[in-house]
């Protein structure tokens, strides 16, 4: 390929990150990844990984590491020959770096996992929300396709991550076909991505695929999202570093998938013949009180004796009921998902009370404070 080798980004040189990309000559794909550290971004990784891949993530600065959700599958880029998934820094807000390494990695596919993801923080945030969301993906967007005229690599595929909080108050079932009513500054920067994905596919020519994907979860699930929150709540509590869990809205109804099976609906999208938007959900819907019985009942405990609900956790407009319509997806994708609401709901539990276990044991040795809340 035509495309020099860059040297390390790290000025002081130690850093083991932001690593060249020395590129096989071989008939691997190369996917690349924004959002790698995340929930989502882990299982594709492993996915793409198991398929395959070389997979190239970018991640952002911090003044801590933040990727102990991929610990487990990296390798050091010392060993860099053994390694097939790659670490660089760039930033959603940074549209240099995020050109400079699609013309550096020349992916086969580029998956837009990054976002502020959290409903609840767009609201004290929406600035910078819509700048990550939304002209984040619309840099990302503009660095495929000015690569693409560059370079003639047409072949190149885009997936966006949107969400069925776009559907925000438009009643359920929803599906590929029903109205956005965004309801958060989250959501209506995830209905500007749509549609300049949508734009992009149709002005250019690019192959640019939407998920529009409901809830998944995982025991990898952000520790402020709600099906987490309790189940780490649930955890402690049996294991008894915690007494109380402080919600919000308990009536609000979601369609909780697994994370490990939506990941590979990403997938799927970018192997089709034609680009497409789909919606990706279970089709079945849970208040989150639902999800409370579900959780402590599995091991015993009554929600009621714990759950205190707090003002500070209720949004300022709500999203009152979600449940996808996924048949588009069953049809043309032959996607469905494996991992049914009780089955997440106790691997979820059964890796929160363990991790509670291991807390247990730094508590009782004195190197962590019981009342450290998660
Ligand atoms: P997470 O919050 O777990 O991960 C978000 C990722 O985005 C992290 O890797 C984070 O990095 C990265 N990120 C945040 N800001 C920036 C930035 N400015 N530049 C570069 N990277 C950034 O989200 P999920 O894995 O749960 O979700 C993946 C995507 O799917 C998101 O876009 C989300 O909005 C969307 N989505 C999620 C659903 C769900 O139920 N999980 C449903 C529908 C859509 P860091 O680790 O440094 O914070
Ligand atoms: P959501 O997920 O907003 O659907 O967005 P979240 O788990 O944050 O909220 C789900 C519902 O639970 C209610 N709730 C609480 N939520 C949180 N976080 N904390 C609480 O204490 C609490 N108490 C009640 C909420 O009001 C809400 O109704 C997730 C994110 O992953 C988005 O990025 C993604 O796009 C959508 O799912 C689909």
């Amino acid at each position: 390929d035509s495309v020099s080798r860059s040297e390390p980004t790290d000025a002081n040189g130690t850093d083991d990150l932001a690593y060249p990309t020395p590129h096989l000559q071989n008939t691997r794909k190369i996917a690349l990844i924004t959002g790698i550290t995340g929930q989502d971004g882990s299982y594709l990784t492993e996915f793409l990984l198991d398929k395959g891949y070389e997979v190239h993530g970018l991640i952002r600065r911090s003044s801590n590491f933040n990727t102990q959700r991929i610990n487990h599958i990296y390798i050091d880029p010392h060993n860099a020959h053994k390694a097939r998934m790659k670490l660089h820094y760039a930033d959603l807000s940074d549209a240099s770096s995020l050109r400079r390494w699609v013309d550096t990695i020349l992916p086969d596919e580029v998956y837009n996992l990054a976002a502020q993801s959290h409903v609840a923080v767009s609201f004290e945030i929406p600035d910078y929300t819509a700048d990550v969301v939304a002209t984040g993906a619309l840099r990302l967007l503009e660095a495929v396709r000015s690569h693409i005229s560059a370079t003639g690599r047409s072949h190149i595929k885009y997936y966006q991550a949107g969400s069925s909080e776009m559907f925000g108050s438009t009643p359920p079932p929803q599906s590929e076909s029903s109205p956005f009513h965004p309801r958060s500054p989250y959501a209506a920067s995830k209905c500007a991505a749509h549609w300049y994905t949508v734009n992009y596919r149709e002005a250019y020519g690019i192959f640019a695929c939407n998920g529009i994907l409901f809830n998944h979860e995982s025991p990898r699930r952000g520790e402020n999202f709600v099906t987490r929150k309790i189940t780490r709540a649930v955890g402690r509590i049996k294991i008894g570093l915690q007494s109380k869990l402080f919600l919000g809205n308990l009536h609000a109804s979601r369609d909780w998938g697994f994370a490990g099976d939506y990941v590979e609906a990403m997938w799927m999208m970018l192997q089709q013949e034609q680009p497409g938007d789909y919606v990706v959900a279970t089709e079945e819907s849970h208040t989150v009180e639902e999800f409370l019985v579900a959780a402590f009942g599995y091991v015993g405990l009554n929600w009621k004796d714990h759950v205190v609900i707090d003002k500070r956790y209720f949004r300022p407009a709500e999203v009152d009921n979600l449940k996808g319509d996924a048949s588009k997806a069953k049809k043309v994708l032959g996607w469905k998902p494996k991992v049914g609401f009780e089955q997440l709901v106790r691997m979820m539990i059964d890796e929160d009370v363990e991790l509670a276990k291991r807390e247990k044991v730094l508590v009782d040795a004195g190197y962590m404070d019981a009342q450290q809340q998660p």
